[in-house]
């Protein structure tokens, strides 16, 4: 379905069930070309959103109640402005993580009514969490006339995820979902908030996403243990070097000083987002030069290190990687985002995408017994 189609859906379901005419805000999904397990650690990363969103359609109510319901589960949740928690139902978390944010900073709201849909597959590695947070978070500040600019909402959604989905999640997801511009990644710093944007032209070549249809459930334990083990990195450093804040302050040479005798699995996990902001700055250039088949080997590289040092993938991203490295058509594949499932990002010759598709659908349903899902990248 087409934007606007999808739009007036959810804005009909709304009418539907509340009898209202609803404000609908549209918040993307993303990718990511380079640059992975880095924004936690200050680093730099290259997403850009994509033409997958979710849509939140919302209107207020006269009380202190709140009526959510979404399209995707065919699910309802009813709660009170008073007595907002975490709820059972995950998807809610989402929005409700939000509206605690707004309470923690003050905000004065009343009730209101949500239809929730869109198109972002489900623990595909896309965002459809950080785009529910983006999308309620702009509809919100809009309906209430909160005033509340991009950044901070970027910054309460990330805050939201932390404490009501309990993923302490960096800033790329929510920061892409809110500021991509067609034809152009954003190369941003994760540390001071600088970005720029970068054109993406890549002639005769597309960005073709595979997805496992796997979502292993260690993702958002592992996820919060890899942070873990990253700071543990920093402080060993940091014992040396009292100016060392974040992994963005250290080097090679001081993991193999300071952190290689001490922890091996530390080392390698820190060693992995060293490695891969070197990459991601060589990416870049990579990219304003036109060099994509030297942006593709990096590509390579980032799956290599995340599925071996950084030990975030999983068998099904591993063999889509391995199945098409060969293939003189696939420039550079990786797994995409937090891992243990979701998609692969692969940039492919366009001529060759049909048969890539077939061959690698097919030897994945006799490896894996699973079907694989394909989407092309097309841009917000
Ligand atoms: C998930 C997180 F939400 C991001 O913040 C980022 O850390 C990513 O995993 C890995 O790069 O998408």
């Amino acid at each position: 379905m087409k934007k606007n189609e999808i739009s007036k859906s959810i804005a009909d379901k709304f009418k539907n069930i509340y009898d209202a005419r609803p404000l609908v805000i549209r918040s993307p999904g993303r990718v990511n070309i380079i640059g992975e397990h880095t924004d936690y650690n200050e680093g730099y990363v290259l997403p850009a959103a994509i033409d997958k969103a979710i849509y939140i359609a919302i209107s207020k109510r006269d009380d202190e109640l709140i009526r959510l319901f979404s399209a995707e589960f065919n699910d309802v949740f009813e709660g009170k402005l008073s007595t907002v928690e975490k709820s059972e139902k995950y998807w809610a978390n989402y929005i409700l993580g939000i509206l605690n944010q707004l309470q923690i900073r003050g905000h004065e709201l009343q009730g209101f009514n949500i239809v929730m849909g869109g198109d972002v597959p489900i623990g595909a590695g896309l965002s459809s969490s950080a785009a529910i947070e983006c999308a309620t978070a702009f509809a919100l500040n809009e309906l209430f006339h909160l005033n509340i600019d991009k950044l901070n909402l970027v910054k309460m959604a990330q805050l939201a995820e932390h404490s009501f989905a309990g993923v302490k999640v960096g800033i790329m997801d929510m920061f892409a979902s809110m500021f991509s511009k067609k034809d152009s990644v954003i190369k941003l710093d994760c540390r001071s908030l600088d970005f720029e944007y970068v054109p993406l032209k890549m002639e005769g070549i597309k960005i073709l996403l595979l997805n496992t249809n796997v979502k292993h459930s260690l993702a958002s334990s592992e996820y919060n243990t890899r942070r873990q083990q990253c700071e543990k990195g920093v402080e060993y450093v940091k014992s040396h070097f009292s100016e060392v804040e974040s992994l963005r302050d250290v080097t090679i040479e001081m993991l193999d000083q300071f952190v290689a005798p001490k922890d091996e699995i530390i080392y390698r996990r820190c060693k992995y987002v060293v490695e891969e902001n070197i990459r991601l700055l060589a990416g870049c250039d990579d990219l304003k030069k036109g060099d994509i088949a030297a942006l593709g080997r990096k590509m390579f590289q980032t799956h290599n290190g995340l599925s071996k040092q950084y030990e975030v993938s999983c068998k099904e991203l591993d063999f889509l990687v391995d199945h098409v490295k060969n293939n003189p058509a696939v420039l550079g594949a990786r797994m995409m985002g937090g891992g243990f499932g979701g998609c692969t990002i692969n940039l492919v010759k366009e001529e060759a995408i049909n048969n890539i598709i077939k061959e690698v659908s097919e030897s994945y349903k006799s490896a894996i017994l699973f079907d694989i899902s394909f989407f092309f990248m097309y841009f917000y």
